[in-house]
């Protein structure tokens, strides 16, 4: 039988790595993941397959490691020896990059550059996803957006983004490494981060709805995006890996909607009216915000097959239902 082809996750605890490493265990791959020392061991979004004997540290590894520690990153490639690198760790709050731009573009951008360094010292031939972002774009010149649309960030994180995706061309071009940028658009589910909207909205909703909270706090409710399912995208992560030719694909529904629109659809799940409930603090607006960002997923879809398969209104019931789920019975 041909070996298990290895792949090496960065950011495996995260609401993608642990989408991705639950697609590539299933199609039979030995799955290594870096995971930061924290003080607490709970890992939740990979617990149910760190809990499971026939999994972990059977096709499921973890290593200890940390994007700004360069020597056990090199370490971690050598043991691993990895066909396959999804490098999806970092900071991923653009709000908060305003706050703590230093650490965001240090994990950001000079991380990548930092693996990208390792993948081009390696004795084999491996395979590198770089987790670009639709904040490349920002103050967009186009509408929607396209692998060729010009990065225009309005933010730091979106600068840091833009900085190691244009890296990670150059490592392409001028070293022949398979690197790939993924130009992701917003993709969620109910394993989103609490402080990124719609896990905020869906939270709500399920706790306004059981009694447990009676208000919703939320900044700029007329902002617009290009929602997805994380489940999906983290397949496109996968298919860019397996063409025959290294690329940059924008990954996106090509439909945008409200923060506004999200509240109302979540609310409507658990047949509240939200406005009875709604806030707005300066607090949770942003310095600047990008404009219309909605990608054309036309080129992926020609090339890699790749279709979204979850609605926006599948999305949104799903997350609500998950926190509904969440919450003990009285
Ligand atoms: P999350 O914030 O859910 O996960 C981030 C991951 O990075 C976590 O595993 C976190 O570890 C890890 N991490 C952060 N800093 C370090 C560090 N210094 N050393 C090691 N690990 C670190 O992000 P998502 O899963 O949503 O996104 C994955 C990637 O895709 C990110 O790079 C994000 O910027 C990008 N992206 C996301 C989009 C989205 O809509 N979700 C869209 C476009 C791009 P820990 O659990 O210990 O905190
Ligand atoms: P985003 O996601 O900034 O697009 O980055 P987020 O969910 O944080 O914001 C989306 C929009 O909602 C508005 N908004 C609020 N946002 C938050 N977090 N909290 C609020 O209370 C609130 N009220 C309104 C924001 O202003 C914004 O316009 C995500 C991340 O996953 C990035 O890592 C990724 O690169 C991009 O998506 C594509």
């Amino acid at each position: 039988m041909a070996e298990a082809k290895r792949a090496l996750i960065t950011g495996i605890t995260g609401q993608d790595g642990s989408y991705l490493a639950e697609l590539l265990l299933g199609k039979g791959y030995a799955v290594h993941g870096v995971v930061r020392r924290t003080s607490n061991l709970l890992r939740s979004r990979i617990e149910h397959l760190r809990s499971e004997e026939s999994i972990y540290n059977q096709q499921l590894f973890l290593h200890y490691g940390d994007l700004s520690d360069g020597t056990t990153l090199r370490r971690i490639f050598a043991q691993v020896q990895p066909d396959e690198v999804y490098h999806l760790a970092g900071q991923s709050h653009v709000g908060l990059s305003f706050e703590i731009p230093e650490s965001t573009s240090e994990e950001v951008a000079m991380a990548t550059l930092r693996l990208l360094e390792i993948c081009r010292d390696q004795g084999h031939a491996l395979r590198f996803y770089h987790a670009s972002s639709s904040e490349v774009f920002g103050a967009a010149t186009e509408s929607p957006q396209t692998e060729t649309t010009a990065m225009r960030p309005a933010n730091p994180y979106g600068c840091a983004k833009a900085f190691a995706t244009q890296l990670a061309q150059v490592y392409r071009n001028a070293y022949g490494l398979f690197v790939c940028n993924g130009i992701l658009y917003n993709h969620e589910s109910p394993r989103r981060g609490e402080n990124f909207v719609t896990r905020k909205i869906a939270r709500a909703a399920a706790r306004i709805s059981r009694g447990l909270e009676n208000e919703l706090v939320l900044g700029n409710i007329s902002a617009r995006r290009d929602w997805g399912h994380a489940r999906d995208y983290v397949e496109a992560m996968w298919l860019m890996l397996q063409h025959s030719k290294p690329d940059d694909y924008v990954v996106a529904t090509g439909v945008t909607h409200s923060v506004r629109d999200f509240m109302e659809a979540a609310f409507a799940v658990v047949e509240l009216s939200p406005e009875k409930y709604l806030k707005t603090d300066p607090a949770f607006h942003r310095p600047a915000e990008p404009a219309k960002l909605v990608g054309s997923p036309v080129k992926i879809e020609r090339t890699l097959s790749w279709k979204p398969q979850t609605t926006f209104e599948e999305l949104v019931h799903e997350m609500v239902q998950a926190e509904l789920a969440a919450i003990a019975p009285a």
